[in-house]
């Protein structure tokens, strides 16, 4: 994402007297500053209705935006003081939202309510991690359009709600003035419900709107010109970071929520009006509402008959109404089925009708069903769809974001590290090379690097440009990730005294906040080896391992080695020592990273030490030492150290034919 736009100066609120009290209802869009005046996150200022009902003043926003923040401040001056919260933020869900402050005896107190700004793309929409998932029917179900086929998607963004007629206004307003004069209206029941009544057409035009008033960068462009009018089919910028809709194998790996083979986002084979705001009818599909026909809860007034976006509980990605409410438009033309192991498909490269998912309020149960497939014209509106945005990761194609949250780092399936007990940790989203470093890549960087100062990196070895890099020290690695950031033009991460680390070999000092190339922690590593499963032996989430599965020295049958070949990988002993594998030469782990066990060893940034503390956030290993943690095994290891949990290591000067590494990037604004 693009850093938070510019802060405004602190502007003076105007005044509604109340009663003994000075409200004050901040209107603009400002910035405020802590006491010592470091600033912190941008904040919308809301304007809520004030009432004053017995002993409590009510604040009313009306409605709240879905998975925003509001928190209630008051201070008794408005210069220099500061404003204290006043109670717990509170969560809004596209309805009125009601907060409350008891009245006070003060002879004046000002009021204002402050709506937390999204600080990265997390808080609006969901990471949706890269990997394979079975697209297509389920349950006996019989959808021609539709067999199950293995689909993979690099990690994404997808919107947690439809998009809201206030938000379609919002932006739609914005557009009018800055060329985007052809957006239609569009319907909607209120500024909470989902837009509908705009076609395929507006949709890619007010995507591209929006990511100009966010200052991203447009995904749809128009023979090289960002489109913002007309009626030309656009060409998609997957790799820009602005708005877009999903394509329908991201709409559908999206909405299973993360659960295999079952026909309904929230995991089960059954529907009811509890779910779902859709047409009941019979009892195909697992229909379980008693009631017959539209939702009773919102069939009233005129059609349409939507609800709030938000109304219905989230599947596992923390996505809401992906069946029912409104279908959604996707990106692909509608074609026929897809190829059982696509990666990234984007539908047929042309045709007649845009696909459409996931049912709506006049659909059945059928339609809400996260395989059921339709489409139409997109120059056609209708009341009944709607859509909800995505946004590609601003990851490079080398790298797999890996999304925040505790995981269980430690020993597994009854083994026995010492070193290694299971404890709750927690990190941060980062990103972190789906391979490791090749030969190759290490080659071109360190010429750039020669002539950009890097003068003293290690030329390194290789058994050709596809292999990973090896007899690199530690220090080698760290400068080359600086050479590589340089080059780029990324912020570099390491320093030694305050400069940029070059050359030598002093331990240097991490900028955590940088945007540039890094090692990975202990704890990052061992979050993408397991790939979002939890107590399997090996990043493949089970507890055996073989020669189909990674490169190692296979022996006896301990650690679930299940390879019949005794020794070296058979495939590529061959030659002369070391017997690396063209990297990629095994399958990818769920996080779609390849050779996270074996190949080689891959060096992380910590110091080695003792065991992370449970309950640890972002650990970053011992404060000093005097060797270097090291991960994964190699191709000449047995299957022990090929364990997602072993943990080895090395002084930083070694170089050896074992270790390698892969890079890291912290997730951070980045530039466009
Ligand atoms: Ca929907
Ligand atoms: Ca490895």
């Amino acid at each position: 994402m693009n850093p938070p736009s510019v802060p405004s100066p602190l502007q003076l609120p105007s005044l509604h007297r109340f009663g003994p009290l000075a409200v004050a209802l901040f209107a603009a869009l400002t910035v405020f500053a802590t006491a010592d005046a470091e600033p912190i996150s941008p904040r919308e200022l809301v304007a809520p209705k004030l009432q004053i009902i017995g002993g409590n003043l009510l604040f009313t926003v009306q409605p709240s935006v879905a998975g925003r923040t509001y928190l209630l401040q008051y201070s008794d001056t408005l210069t220099g003081g500061t404003w204290q919260d006043l109670g717990s933020a509170v969560i809004g869900n596209g309805s009125n939202l009601v907060l409350t402050a008891p009245r006070t005896s003060d002879a004046r107190r000002y009021f204002r309510l402050v709506l937390d700004a999204p600080t990265e793309a997390t808080e609006e929409f969901s990471l949706i991690p890269a990997g394979a998932f079975t697209m297509g029917r389920t349950s006996g179900d019989n959808d021609f359009d539709a067999p199950p086929v293995t689909v993979t998607v690099s990690a994404f963004f997808m919107g947690k709600y439809e998009v809201t007629k206030a938000l379609w206004d919002d932006v739609r307003k914005w557009g009018d003035a800055n060329g985007y004069t052809d957006l239609k209206v569009g319907g909607g029941k209120s500024g909470n419900h989902p837009v509908h009544t705009i076609n395929w057409l507006d949709i890619v035009k007010w995507c591209n709107a929006r990511s100009q008033k966010d200052e991203l960068t447009p995904v749809y462009t128009v023979n090289g010109v960002v489109m913002r009018t007309g009626t030309t089919i656009p060409v998609p910028g997957w790799k820009a970071n602005g708005y877009r809709l999903p394509t329908e194998a991201e709409w559908e790996k999206a909405a299973r929520g993360g659960v295999s083979g079952k026909r309904y986002p929230w995991g089960t084979d059954t529907i009811s009006h509890s779910n779902a705001n859709y047409g009941a009818g019979g009892s195909a599909f697992g229909n379980l509402s008693g009631e017959i026909g539209y939702h009773p809860a919102y069939a009233t007034g005129s059609f349409p008959y939507t609800s709030p976006v938000g109304s219905f509980a989230a599947n596992g990605c923390g996505l809401h109404d992906v069946a029912g409410n409104v279908f959604e438009w996707c990106w692909d033309w509608y074609g026929s089925t897809y190829t059982n192991g696509a990666a990234n498909p984007q539908g047929a490269a042309s045709g007649t009708n845009r696909v459409v998912r996931g049912g709506g309020w006049e659909g059945g149960a059928n339609s809400c069903r996260a395989a059921f497939r339709f489409d139409y014209l997109p120059t056609l509106t209708l009341e009944s769809i709607g859509f909800r945005l995505a946004r590609s990761s601003v990851t490079t194609d080398d790298l797999s974001l890996i999304p925040a949250g505790s995981f269980t780092m430690g020993r597994t399936s009854g083994d026995t590290d010492v070193n290694a007990p299971p404890v709750t940790v927690s990190v941060s989203t980062f990103s972190i090379g789906t391979h490791e470093v090749t030969k190759g890549l290490w080659d071109g960087v360190r010429t750039w690097g020669a002539t950009n100062g890097y003068t003293d990196l290690s030329a390194g070895s290789g058994k050709a440009a596809n292999h990973p890099v090896h007899t690199i020290s530690w220090f080698d690695m760290v400068k080359w990730c600086n050479a590589r950031s340089q080059k780029e033009g990324l912020t570099p991460v390491y320093t030694v005294s305050g400069a940029v680390m070059k050359t030598g070999t002093t331990a240097p000092v991490a900028d955590w906040n940088a945007n540039g190339y890094r090692l990975p922690t202990e704890a990052e590593w061992e979050k993408a080896a397991r790939g979002g499963l939890t107590g399997k032996r090996y990043p493949w989430g089970t507890d055996n391992i073989s020669h189909n599965q990674a490169n190692y020295f296979a022996s006896a049958a301990a650690f679930g080695n299940m390879s019949g070949d005794i020794g070296y990988h058979p495939i590529y002993a061959t030659g002369s020592a070391p017997y690396t594998s063209p990297v990629g030469s095994f399958a990818a782990n769920a996080y779609g990273l390849h050779d996270m066990a074996g190949n080689l060893w891959e060096w992380c940034w910590d110091w080695f030490g003792a065991p992370y503390a449970s309950g640890a956030i972002d650990p970053r290993g011992a404060a000093t030492g005097s060797v270097r943690v090291i991960r994964g095994g190699s191709w000449s290891y047995h299957a022990q150290s090929s364990r997602s949990a072993i943990r080895d290591y090395d002084g930083p000067g070694k170089t050896t034919v074992y270790i390698g590494f892969r890079v890291a990037r912290s997730s951070v604004p980045q530039e466009h």
